[in-house]
């Protein structure tokens, strides 16, 4: 059978993909599987490189140029007897449309299919589902552009009216902190609006709360399973960018050190959330922690970081789950999907 990695992407998270992209094919059990590498460029081409029937050497190997590979459209990519998998992160990728397109191809694939995607990629989205299913959230304001250009004024009573400062402001999708500013005061909100309308047409103002930060990892499809969670411990207030990527300046601790009912209570309403968002093959599902043990549940993340130090696979290791056991049995869980939806 072939595997058809699908990674890079246009997104901020394009090193992340190859990076986590370059751990999997490590993991793949080549005594089943070939690998087709599909590569798509920040500039958004699509490049078709070798077929693989070992792992890569170096990660530069994933790095393809029009001058090493074919320059494909995408609708090129259906092969028989094969299945997709798509290390892409945030919008294009994470976000229902890669996944809409395999769909219209038919072609098996790995993860959340297109409304999960789009759900779990679109803040507001999400926060109106939880609101539904009546798990804890932060309180928040959402806000469209043409109401913040014509009635600024408006935003500003509701932000202060029902939010107090710091406040978080994020572009509805988006991934890996983009976008997102911390206020303190109505200038600071102003200015972080404005960043965040750079991204998106719609924004949502969050509460801003001191929490430690804890992250449950998901697999399966109808059958849902859930780790212990994990800890991202900070040395920093926001975990932005920057820490998350370039300073290091999170460790991961494993399994979080919090109460056992705390652990059970958090693995409780991320199978809810994922359940309710249409969840298949993973996700890795984030809360908020206050020192008063309230927790609330943030975001839903349904193509997670991948790589060997990544929050999702080292939870599933926790598990007892290795991580190319983990590969396999997301591979198992996208042809299961794949076979019961014909
Ligand atoms: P992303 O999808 O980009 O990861 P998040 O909603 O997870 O967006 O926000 C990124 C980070 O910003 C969080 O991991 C956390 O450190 C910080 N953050 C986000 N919202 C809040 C909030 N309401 N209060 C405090 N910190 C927050
Ligand atoms: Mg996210
Ligand atoms: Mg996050
Ligand atoms: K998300």
């Amino acid at each position: 059978m072939k595997i058809i990695a699908i990674y890079g992407g246009k997104s901020a998270e394009h090193d992340i993909s190859i990076l986590s992209t370059f751990s999997m094919l490590q993991a793949v059990y080549y005594e089943y599987y070939e690998v087709q590498l599909i590569y798509i460029t920040k500039a958004g081409q699509w490049l078709k490189g070798a077929l693989l029937k070992e792992a890569p050497k170096s990660e530069a190997d994933l790095r393809l140029t029009p001058e090493t590979a074919e320059l494909i459209v995408p609708s090129a990519i259906k092969e028989e007897d094969s299945i997709v998998f798509p290390i892409l992160h945030g919008p294009n990728g994470e976000d229902g449309t890669i996944q809409g397109l395999l769909e219209i191809l038919a072609v098996p694939y790995v993860g959340a299919g297109v409304l999960a995607s789009a759900c779990g990629m679109d803040k507001i989205m999400t926060k109106y589902i939880l609101q539904q299913i009546g798990i804890p959230q932060v309180p928040y304001v959402s806000v469209v552009k043409t109401k913040w250009k014509d009635t600024p004024e408006e935003v500003f009573g509701q932000c202060e009216g029902s939010l107090v400062y710091p406040m978080f402001v994020k572009p509805a999708n988006m991934g890996s902190s983009v976008g997102i500013s911390r206020a303190e005061t109505r200038e600071e909100l102003q200015a972080a609006i404005e960043e965040a309308f750079r991204f998106d047409q719609r924004v949502v103002v969050e509460q801003g709360i001191e929490a430690r930060e804890i992250e449950v990892a998901i697999l399966g499809n109808e059958e849902v399973r859930t780790t212990v969670a994990g800890e991202i411990v900070k040395t920093v207030d926001f975990y932005d960018y920057e820490s998350k990527y370039i300073d290091n300046t999170v460790t991961l601790q494993i399994p979080a050190e919090i109460p056992e009912e705390i652990h059970q209570k958090a693995r409780e309403y991320a199978k809810q959330a994922y359940l309710a968002l249409d969840g298949s093959g993973l996700s890795r599902c984030d809360f908020f922690l206050t020192s008063n043990n309230e927790l609330f549940l943030n975001e839903l993340n349904t193509m997670p970081g991948f790589t060997p130090f990544s929050m999702y696979p080292l939870l599933w290791e926790e598990m007892g789950i290795k991580y190319g056991d983990l590969i396999e049995e997301l591979l198992q869980l996208g042809l299961m999907r794949f076979k019961q939806r014909q």
